[in-house]
């Protein structure tokens, strides 16, 4: 452990004790940790947690994400990136589009491809299970994390199936594992603000929890840096943490930090990058059920998510290659970073990088060396504007 603890905030005393002593935090903690202006002290605990569990190691992987519609019923006050189907802009991919998309991120070396969309008003659920199969069948060692617990619960609703049932479909026609998006703050309060139409925070749960039951694992995030109060994301970590004792579903917890630009909010001013370490440390600290603690780059700026590697995080997410729900809200990162460039990030951080699959295996590109990049499929038409639907499905 590098370094000595140093205290300067009185409250941080007992429970630096606690966190020393391995023991569980209390939301009262939470609060006090958030409240603290030690940012310092309270990164030390994050990194000394972080530490115990993973040493030197940090994360990444190589991922393609894919959004195959921008199209969305929803309407998020938070969200630049859904549109109604008739605006310029609005967009669906037709899925020989997607296997096109999908192909290029395998010649690129992809182990996982991230799909996740819009709410469509007019796409059946047949559409998203034929675009899983048609992953699967065509790319069956690439590991796939598709539709949040929003979509899930989307797709229930208009197929008329239990949740269950929508999941053991997924998961029937190739769905691997699914991401932690969707989430936000629990608390009612604030979803009605900026995610009126959304599912519950109690629902959002409950599709995890039965996600996790039928053997398909999932990611947690955190949207912060908007009009949550800080107990009111305590109580967003201490209800994933209750839900991580019930079912150890959940592989990463991701705190995303909120972008306004070309948002319902954009009058916000969105978080400071003293409020994105402390989100990270918090996070680690409360989080004693979940193994990683993931700093998305794309969000959080290379820079910060650097930073970020030495206050309780292990992970820096992926290549992703194409981002599209950060971009529209004004996001300055690139859309993409190789491999090299998250090495090298990690490395100046004093971190020892491994790539590593979704389920956190290390690759081994000894073993499993890039696919030549001419094996990239053909060009296929760019995407489907709303205007001129046309769907193989
Ligand atoms: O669900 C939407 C958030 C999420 C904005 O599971 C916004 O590995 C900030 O969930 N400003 C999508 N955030 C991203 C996501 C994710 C990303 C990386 C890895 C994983 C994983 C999951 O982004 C949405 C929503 O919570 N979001 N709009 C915005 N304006």
């Amino acid at each position: 452990m590098p370094g000595k603890l140093r205290i300067t905030d009185a409250r941080l005393e007992p429970i630096a004790g606690r966190v020393l002593a391995g023991q569980r935090l209390s939301a009262d903690d939470g609060l006090a940790l958030f409240q603290s202006h030690d940012l310092l002290a309270v990164g030390w605990l994050a990194n000394h947690v972080r530490e115990k569990r993973h040493g030197n190691v940090t994360y990444y992987n190589v991922n393609r994400h894919i959004n195959p519609t921008n199209v969305c019923v929803a309407h998020c006050k938070l969200c630049a990136f859904g549109r109604s189907p008739d605006v310029p802009g609005a967009y669906t991919f037709a899925l020989d589009e997607i296997y096109h998309r999908a192909a290029q991120g395998l010649a690129e070396g992809a182990t996982e491809f991230h799909i996740v969309g819009g709410l469509h008003p007019d796409l059946p659920f047949a559409y998203y299970l034929d675009l899983i199969r048609g992953l699967k069948q065509r790319f069956p060692q690439v590991h796939l994390k598709a539709f949040t617990m929003v979509e899930v619960g989307y797709y229930a609703r208009i197929s008329r199936m239990s949740i269950r049932d929508t999941l053991l479909a997924m998961k029937d026609a190739g769905v691997d594992s699914l991401p932690g998006g969707g989430a936000e703050i629990f608390h009612p309060r604030v979803r009605k603000i900026i995610c009126d139409h959304k599912v519950s925070g109690q629902m959002w749960l409950q599709i995890a929890r039965t996600a996790h039951e039928i053997g398909l694992p999932s990611n947690a995030t955190m949207l912060y840096g908007h009009v949550e109060t800080p107990e009111e994301r305590v109580d967003h970590l201490i209800q994933l943490r209750g839900t991580q004792d019930q079912t150890h579903g959940f592989v990463t917890f991701i705190p995303l930090a909120f972008h306004p630009a070309n948002t319902g909010l954009a009058h916000l001013p969105g978080p400071t990058g003293i409020d994105d370490l402390k989100t990270i440390a918090v996070s680690r600290l409360l989080l004693d059920n979940f193994d990683h603690i993931k700093a998305y780059w794309v969000m959080l700026t290379p820079r910060i998510a650097q930073i970020a590697l030495q206050f309780g995080a292990n992970d820096l997410d992926g290549t992703v290659v194409e981002e599209k729900i950060y971009h529209d809200a004004g996001a300055t990162t690139p859309e993409h970073l190789t491999r090299a460039e998250l090495e090298r990030l990690i490395r100046a951080a004093g971190r020892v990088p491994v790539e590593r699959d979704t389920r956190y295996n290390p690759v081994d590109r000894e073993k499993n060396p890039f696919p030549a990049k001419a094996a990239a499929s053909q060009r296929t038409d760019t995407f489907i504007p709303e205007t001129s639907l046309t769907l193989n499905i």
